[in-house]
């Protein structure tokens, strides 16, 4: 298949799950859209075009790890592994229902899942042990985390950022979902994080800059991420928007943890229906 038509493809399964993000959070009347909507084209080149796994066997022992260290975007994880066929999407239905396999943060029994997120900060920690441990038992496998950009205020994302450059884990490819909105305004003003790029670069990573709505920019990240084993860990430093693909959610702090009404439901569906996937990013 020629690149030009896998790109295509992503962005149209993106577009898909889209929708499924907004229907399941719709229905649950909770959880986060805009922080799902600004993780999904990424998550859809990790796991249609990049990680090494199977959804048949998900706990095969020398697949590919993804951590979501911001657990809040469970549902961008969930549209995916239900449509990888991790588990049935009606799974879907049940999303932050109490005894169903999709809880609001993500927990260890849902097929796939990797990581039970919700304490910001401590993803990043987690997937550089599993980093530590694949080389210790000689395993080719990669390990990916994402992280958001209110999240970088974490002390504990400096401590692992730094112990990963001194361990030279070039199996460590971490991905920050730079939608400049965090929980309750814009990042910048809460606290900026600054010039990303040089911090992160300061800290001994090799760091990748792109816009992580263009799709041909993921994949070309995601292989250039693969093929950079220089013992240092890498960071895709993804600039994107929360909330989108639906104008009113955009950079909305409203829309952080917020489902949308009736209303909002149907506009939100509308607008996604409406994008033309050629022109997206
Ligand atoms: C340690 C910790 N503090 C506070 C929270 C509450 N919280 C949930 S999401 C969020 C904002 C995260 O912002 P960002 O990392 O930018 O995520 P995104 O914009 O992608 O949703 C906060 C403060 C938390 N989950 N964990």
């Amino acid at each position: 298949m020629a690149k030009k038509d896998i790109i295509l493809d992503l962005k149209q399964k993106a577009k898909e799950l889209r929708k499924d993000i907004i229907t399941m959070i719709y229905n649950a009347k909770s959880g986060h859209p805009g922080g799902s909507l600004s993780a999904i084209d990424m998550l859809v080149g990790l796991y249609y075009y990049k990680l090494r796994i199977e959804p048949k066997n998900p706990l095969w022992e020398n697949r590919d790890r993804f951590v979501l260290s911001k657990g809040h975007c469970s549902p961008a994880v969930y549209v995916v592994l239900a449509d990888k066929g991790y588990f049935p999407k009606s799974e879907l239905d049940g999303y932050r229902k109490i005894n169903s396999m999709l809880q609001g943060h993500p927990e260890l029994s849902t097929p796939g899942i990797d990581f039970a997120g919700g304490a910001l900060g401590q993803g990043i920690c987690f997937a550089l042990g599993i980093a530590l441990a694949c080389r210790l038992d000689r395993r080719n496998c990669n390990v990916y985390a994402m992280i958001g950009d209110g999240e970088m205020q974490e002390g504990a994302v400096w401590e692992s950022s730094m112990a990963a450059a001194f361990y030279k884990l070039d199996n460590l490819i971490v991905v920050l979902d730079k939608n400049q909105v965090q929980q309750t305004g814009r990042t910048k003003d809460i606290m900026d994080i600054g010039n990303a790029a040089l911090k992160w670069k300061a800290f001994g990573w090799n760091v990748i800059d792109i816009n992580g709505h263009d799709m041909a920019q993921v994949i070309n990240a995601l292989d250039k991420a693969f093929k950079m084993k220089n013992k240092k860990p890498t960071i895709i430093i993804s600039n994107t928007i929360k909330g989108k693909g639906v104008s009113f959610m955009e950079l909305n702090y409203k829309f952080h943890g917020k489902a949308p009404n009736d209303e909002e439901y149907k506009k939100a569906m509308e607008e996604i229906e409406k994008i033309d996937v050629k022109k997206f990013k």
